[in-house]
């Protein structure tokens, strides 16, 4: 399964944001959220070609086209991939997105992810309103909102990185998919958790996961460290699986997560200067993620 999300923001008081979800490259795209500040009424709703906001929504260019069709409906054969019609503002402004669509996906090279999310001022006239831009633009008007479609794993990454980096020296980001962490395995679970992390994980309602982040959190601390000095790490990855419960994550009674070094990682990282290390961990589906910053 792959996600997506793109916030829109434009005009003053136009907002929104939409999730993408497609479960694999034949199914259909499930599009939802809400976009707020309208005019009640229907409002043309499309995915244009570029990522690019440099210039407002302009930037987006054209309707995305891949396959060089002519404007037309959602349920129509001849359209643009991006035309996904209209959607309806209630009489408060507010639109919630509800749509499925077979024409658009986040797989392969006609993936939508890097693309922008465009709602107008007017009603899409899906082809047929015998205007000029009736067969490019379905005559949709103004462009109020926009927002790029950004892979939700990715997004997330980076978010977590920005809320650590005030003063930051080195940063370091780690994704693995949850069942990819064997915690059946008592030797690997022995070698690379402490004590202290093992009876915290299996406490947790969902313990599976909560190994996954701690592994996550270990190797994002690795990450940072070895990006400030590379020969650090090597330190504690001599051997092929050196053992990681030298790097704790320590869970406070909020939950934020802290990290405790032992041994050679603590040595590791005195030598290369690291006065704290502040890491951050998040659950999305499947996967867990983490990103380690150092100062
Ligand atoms: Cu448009
Ligand atoms: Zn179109």
């Amino acid at each position: 399964m792959v996600k997506a999300v793109a916030v829109l923001r434009g005009d003053p008081g136009v907002e929104g944001e939409v999730t993408l979800v497609q479960e694999n490259e034949s199914s259909p795209i499930l599009v939802s959220g809400t976009i707020r500040g309208l005019a009640p009424g229907k409002h043309g709703f499309h995915i244009h070609q570029f990522g690019d906001n440099t210039n407002g929504c302009t930037s987006a260019g054209p309707h995305f086209n891949p396959h060089g069709k002519t404007h037309g409906a959602p349920c129509d054969e001849e359209r643009h991939v991006g035309d996904l019609g209209n959607v309806i503002a209630s009489s408060a402004g507010v639109v919630n997105v509800d749509i499925k669509d077979a024409h658009v996906s986040l797989f392969g090279i006609h993936s939508v992810i890097g693309r922008t999310f465009v709602i107008h001022a007017d009603e899409d006239d899906l082809g047929k309103g015998g205007h000029d831009l009736s067969a490019t633009t379905g005559n949709a008007g103004g462009r109020l909102a926009c927002g790029g479609a950004k892979d939700q794993l990715k997004c997330l990454a980076e978010n977590q990185a920005h809320e650590l980096l005030t003063g930051a020296t080195g940063v370091g980001v780690d994704i693995e998919l949850i069942e990819d962490i064997n915690i059946e395995n008592d030797t690997f679970i022995e070698r690379n958790f402490t004590l202290r992390e093992q009876e915290y994980c299996r406490s947790q309602p969902n313990p599976h996961a909560s190994f996954a982040g701690k592994w996550c959190a270990k190797e994002a601390v690795i990450k940072a460290v070895s990006s400030l000095d590379l020969d650090c790490p090597k330190v504690w990855t001599k051997g092929a699986a050196a053992p990681l419960d030298e790097i704790e994550i320590v869970m406070a009674t909020s939950g934020a997560p802290s990290v405790v070094l032992h041994g050679d990682a603590r040595a590791a990282c005195e030598k290369a200067g690291v006065l704290q290390i502040k890491v951050s961990i998040s659950h999305i589906d499947a996967f867990a993620i983490a990103t380690a910053i150092t100062h």
